[in-house]
């Protein structure tokens, strides 16, 4: 029997946890990882892809935990030089951290495409999983507020999400081509199921779904597509997910997050806490697994993983 193979897409901190849940939880070459490049941006010159980031730097156990994102045992000569300097200092990069741009920065203007420098920077950090950008054309996640449109970075981090969200587009999306790899990790006659990570579904997941054949290879796959709600009794457990479904009139709760998912996924896992809304999930016409979705540690996140290959298993034999 051929090895059964499992795509995750991932936003920053919530997926990428779940991502080393479920490469813990499987064997070596079953797991490929999808992530978000909504986000990215150029920074004093720098190629920075914030989600690609946290997930290389999660699967491979050098991030730092508290933050979810950025490396841990960091280092900040590189930002106080520049803060002295008076440069813009607003996005921290740390010294171990900024290493990373540099090199992505210099393959990327080799010429490469970014699905092949992140595999080299994946090599490099010793990450086994498989981990692709959503896409190589740059696509750029842009956020309408009281304040006009900004950039992601601008709104999350110089903005601190203080300014109103009125709207978001994802420039470049509805015209970027398909990914090779992409499309064929999601055909590929051994994939047993799509997982979508406990990542804010406007931020991080829409973007993906802005890319019309990544959206078609999701809607024809013929498996089950689990997602984990990032909503857990009505909070955002990392980000402003819960904040910006406040601000576009979507109820915050994971019912909120069926409705989205509505068309796409197949099943939706609910927090304990929110076994309650199971119904109300259900009458979306998703399946409603519940179990705990704190991801406190790599335990707790491959017990979640364990229990979602389960879930999308029961979903297959329906
Ligand atoms: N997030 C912050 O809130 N403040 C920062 O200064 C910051 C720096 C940073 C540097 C590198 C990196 O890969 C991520 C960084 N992030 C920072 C996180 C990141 O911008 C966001 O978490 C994601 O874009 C949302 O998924």
């Amino acid at each position: 029997m051929s090895t059964p193979r499992y795509v995750v897409l991932s936003g920053g901190v919530g997926g990428a946890r779940f991502a080393r849940g479920l490469v813990a939880a499987t064997e070596p070459g079953q797991v490929t990882v999808i992530g978000n490049t909504g986000d990215d941006f150029v920074h004093l010159g720098l190629a920075i892809s914030p989600d690609l980031d946290t997930l290389m730097y999660t699967l491979a156990g050098v991030v730092n935990e508290e933050t979810g994102w950025g490396r841990r045992d960091e280092t900040w000569n590189f930002l106080a030089t520049l803060r002295a300097m008076g440069g813009e200092d607003w996005f921290r990069l740390g010294d171990r951290d900024l290493a990373v741009h540099v090199e992505r920065t210099r393959l990327l203007a080799t010429g490469r495409p970014l699905t092949d420098v992140t595999a080299e920077l994946c090599r490099r950090l010793g990450v086994t999983a498989r981990l692709l950008p959503m896409t190589d054309v740059p696509v750029r996640t842009l956020v309408d507020t009281d304040e006009g449109e900004l950039a992601f970075q601008d709104y999350f981090v110089r903005r601190r999400t203080e300014p109103r969200v009125r709207g978001l587009r994802y420039a470049g999306a509805a015209t970027a081509p398909p990914s090779g790899p992409v499309a064929a990790a999601l055909t590929d006659p051994d994939l047993a199921a799509v997982f979508i990570g406990p990542s804010n579904p406007w931020l991080s997941i829409a973007p993906m779904l802005a890319i019309p054949s990544l959206a078609a290879a999701l809607r024809s796959v013929a498996v089950p597509v689990v997602a984990v709600s990032p909503i857990v009794a009505g909070k955002a457990l990392k980000g402003p997910a819960a904040r910006i479904m406040a601000d576009l009139g979507v109820p915050v709760s994971a019912t909120g997050v069926a409705e989205y998912y509505r068309g796409v996924a197949t099943g939706l896992i609910l927090d304990q806490a929110d076994a309650g809304l199971a119904p109300a999930v259900g009458a979306t016409g998703l399946a409603a697994g519940i179990t705990g979705t704190i991801m406190t540690d790599t335990a707790a996140a491959t017990a979640l993983a364990r229990y979602c290959l389960g879930f999308a298993a029961s979903l297959r034999r329906r």
